[in-house]
């Protein structure tokens, strides 16, 4: 028999309610021994579903607080075992108490998400939508928590599995052909395992395309502003913020330190980093600066570099422009209400026309075109979330690629006519990674892996 298991699972702080959840075969006995219903019936008496009034009682028959209780039975609960939560006053004391009380009962605490790992081990929700129960709770967006909500509702492993019946009927018509082998029909099956390989293929890369997408969302397109002294960064830094967060001078070397901030650009969501102007110094401090300057443009998920359009390049820019080049990055020409003075064809040609933009951070002329440039970055050219499935996290991602590999493998045997056996091999491979992503085929500690990133009481 599984333990029966306890968790606060609402925030823990003041709160108008808490709630305490109990959750396996003892649920409800726990929760009787430390709940009295104002009716004085017992918890188990009324129907499952139903919240009752009453009060929890410590042992030695105080009173510890006035509660609300509601008995879910198996398995239609969160767990899908027994549960018993206790809606309590959402002070810690309380919430304290009463945990407490229900370890004396007989539970024991929860570990960090126990209750969506049994919901998971009981069958109620795959991996993929496990997964998304985390996404939910920490979503920066709306669109995150748009494709979380998505996810949860099953949209990734129901694509999934649709690729896995298609790759099993693949093996299962290759295992008769190997068993019962005709001649004349072998043509006719490396034709159609081509073919079904080659649709499963398509959807993987086209998942495996956008699996950026579904990153940026949840945690943020990891951005670094960079270029020499004075060009303006933290400028635009405080024209993207709206608010004058960066200490903007007109001396070169203002900023010393990075300044990261999070922000919804257009719907995009950020972590934008303004950083110390690049260029060789003396100064102690500014040094530093300058060297984390540099580490972060190697270590961004997107570079903006920032040049003084008034000026035209100087040797600095240079250095910095090439550092950028073959990294995703885009090149804002700052200042344009002063006048031109880079040369924006030779810029557009080295890096691709749309990716060069004049912008002023002082009139905020460009700036939109550039939160739509991001924009088109990120959700690609739809301009917002497709209604497609999305890869959640780098452990399907990995995983995707694998089975896509997998499934080439595949497709070179068939495409050589190497026995069936070889064929079938690989796409038993990609079956079983396949599974991996939804929790279909999956070893144990990889799902303890995995739930033990979420937090007590979820
Ligand atoms: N006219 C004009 N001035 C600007 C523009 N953007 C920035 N400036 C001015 O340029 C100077 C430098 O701006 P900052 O934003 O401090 O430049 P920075 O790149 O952060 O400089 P460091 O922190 O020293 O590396 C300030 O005097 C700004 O007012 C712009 O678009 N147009
Ligand atoms: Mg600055």
């Amino acid at each position: 028999m599984e333990d029966t298991i306890s968790a606060v699972i609402t925030a823990l702080g003041e709160g108008a309610v808490g709630i305490v959840r109990v959750s396996g075969e003892g649920a409800l006995a726990v929760g009787e021994k430390l709940f009295k219903a104002a009716s004085g019936k017992a918890l188990g008496t009324y129907a499952p579903n139903t919240l009752v009034y009453g009060h929890v009682f410590d042992a030695d028959g105080s009173l510890v607080d006035e509660v609300l209780a509601v008995y879910m039975r198996a398995p239609k609960s969160y767990t899908a075992e027994d549960v018993v939560e206790i809606q309590c006053h959402g002070g810690l004391q309380s919430l304290k108490k009463i945990l407490a009380l229900t370890y004396t009962a007989g539970a024991r605490p929860a570990e960090p998400g126990e209750f969506t790992k049994r919901a998971f081990l009981n069958g109620r929700i795959d991996l993929t939508q496990a997964e998304a129960v985390m996404d939910i709770i920490r979503s920066r967006s709306e669109a995150s928590l748009k494709l979380a909500a998505r996810q949860q509702q099953g949209q990734l492993a129901g694509e999934l599995r649709r690729l896995r019946k298609d790759l099993v009927d693949v093996v299962v018509n290759l295992e008769a052909v190997i068993d019962y082998p005709e001649e004349d029909i072998e043509d006719v099956t490396y034709g159609r395992v081509q073919e079904s390989l080659g649709s499963c293929t398509d959807a993987i890369s086209n998942l495996l395309a956008h699996a950026h997408t579904g990153k940026i969302l949840r945690e943020g397109l990891r951005t670094a502003i960079v270029g020499r002294p004075n060009v303006g960064k933290s400028s635009l830094l405080n024209a993207l913020l709206k608010e004058d967060r960066a200490i903007v001078s007109q001396y070169a070397g203002t900023t010393r330190d990075v300044i990261e901030e999070q922000l919804l650009l257009d719907g995009v969501p950020l972590v934008l980093a303004d950083t110390a102007g690049i260029r060789s110094t003396d100064d102690f401090v500014e040094k530093i600066g300058v060297e984390k300057s540099r580490q972060l443009l190697q270590e961004a998920e997107l570079v903006i570099c920032v040049v003084d359009g008034s000026e035209g390049l100087t040797g600095e820019d240079e250095e910095i422009l090439k550092a950028a080049e073959g990294k995703p990055c885009v090149i804002i020409v700052n200042k344009s209400d002063l006048g031109m003075q880079v040369d924006l064809v030779a810029l557009q040609k080295r890096f691709g026309e749309d990716k060069v933009m004049t912008l002023s951070a002082k009139t905020l002329s460009g700036v939109e075109a550039f939160s739509a440039w991001l924009k088109n970055y990120v959700y690609g050219s739809e301009g917002t979330l497709g209604e497609g499935a999305y890869i959640q996290n780098s452990r399907q991602e990995n995983l995707l690629r694998q089975a896509l590999s997998a499934l080439e493998d595949a497709a070179t045997a068939a495409d050589n006519m190497l026995p069936y056996d070889c064929i079938v091999i690989d796409v038993r491979t990609a079956i079983d990674l396949l599974g991996e992503i939804t929790g279909d085929t999956v070893q144990d500690e990889i799902i303890n892996e995995i739930f033990s990133r979420f937090c007590i009481g979820k």
